[in-house]
């Protein structure tokens, strides 16, 4: 297909025709997947999520600015945007602050609204981490804003978790509840020019040490010592906490090193090819999940289905039951 092989040449206009197909849900999109997908497998894709405002569009400009500048990486990123119901503002918002790598080749950045996708965010924002990646950007970045299940979905997707925090926000405590640290693989707090920081840190640390026992420090003639156990389990990744001012580019160099050293650790362990599994494994399941349901729909006479909910609402039959009569035909 010519789409297909001018996305892998490098030319900008059809990556950018192919995603917007993609997001439409077409054939054409789908076919070009398809033949693009055993080209995927090599780029280290990077979640980067936390509340709305903690700067992870800011974080986002100095990570891809870092990787272009020293490594001389192809960066793609992926601005999703689940929250804002208007495709102006934050999109915009992000584009103003992206100037910095406009005109740059090995740059593509795409912002994706909320209802923007007819097949589904995650399942969306999936494919074009495909692309990018057949395309041959090295490092995919995807933006989410933190909000419940998003946050989850980006953690499946990623080989790389990153989780902002900014301080002052009180989010210290909500992100804990929301669980938000079980995702993370690096912990960012963003926003260090502000009061707060060390507030934020202690939080962090305390939480991260319930779920990671450290070990233990003794004090000896007013020196501290580190315990080093015998047997360091190398196997287990503590996230590590770095501090960044991302609107001056301060604390950077460090965000990108904690992502090196995490891309290591997936490497040496294994969890690489895990985590491609489960995220390939997820995706074949959402894809089969929505073909079966498009098959039933396609086999059952309306009248019937309705029957059937129309008397889920009148409590004649519960849900579960109404499901065993749509695929047996009764109750068995
Ligand atoms: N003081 C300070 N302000 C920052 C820093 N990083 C970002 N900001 C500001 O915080 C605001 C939000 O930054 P964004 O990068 O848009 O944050 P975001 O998390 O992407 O926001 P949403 O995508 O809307 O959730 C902007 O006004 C930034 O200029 C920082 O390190 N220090
Ligand atoms: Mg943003």
């Amino acid at each position: 297909m010519v789409l297909t092989q001018s996305v892998l040449n490098g030319d900008r206009l059809s990556l950018a025709r192919l995603l917007t197909q993609v997001e439409n849900d077409s054939p054409e999109g789908h076919a070009a997947l398809a033949e693009l997908f055993p080209h995927t497998g090599k780029a280290h894709l990077i979640g980067v999520t936390g509340a709305p405002g903690t700067g992870k569009s800011s974080l986002v400009n100095q990570l891809t600015l870092h990787y272009r500048k020293t490594d001389k990486k192809r960066v793609a990123v992926v601005a999703v945007d689940p929250s804002s119901p208007f495709t102006g503002g934050a999109v915009l918002g992000d584009r103003v602050r992206m100037r910095d790598l406009s005109g740059d080749d090995g740059v593509f950045i795409r912002s994706m609204a909320s209802r923007g996708s007819v097949g589904g965010i995650a399942q969306t924002t999936a494919a074009f981490t495909q692309i990018f990646d057949a395309a041959g950007y090295e490092i995919v970045i995807v933006e989410t804003v933190g909000a419940g299940q998003s946050e989850v979905d980006i953690a499946r997707l990623a080989h790389t978790t990153i989780v902002v925090e900014a301080p002052g926000l009180g989010d210290d405590i909500q992100a804990i509840k929301a669980g938000i640290l079980e995702i993370a693989d690096v912990l960012v707090i963003n926003k260090a020019d502000r009061p707060g920081v060390e507030h934020t840190e202690r939080a962090l640390r305390s939480t991260l040490a319930l779920a990671h026992p450290a070990p233990r420090v003794y004090r000896h003639h007013g020196q501290a010592m580190t315990v080093i156990t015998p047997q360091v389990d190398t196997t287990i990744w503590i996230p590590p906490i770095n501090k960044t001012v991302a609107t001056e580019g301060k604390g950077i160099a460090d965000v990108v090193d904690s992502i090196a050293k995490h891309a290591a650790h997936l490497r040496v362990t294994g969890d690489w090819a895990s985590r491609d599994r489960a995220r390939l494994g997820s995706e074949l399941e959402a894809a089969l999940g929505e073909a079966l349901m498009r098959r039933f729909f396609q086999n059952i006479q309306k009248e019937k289905y309705d029957e059937m909910v129309e008397q889920v609402v009148k409590r004649t039959l519960s849900p579960y039951e109404a499901v065993k009569v749509l695929l047996n035909g009764n109750l068995k």
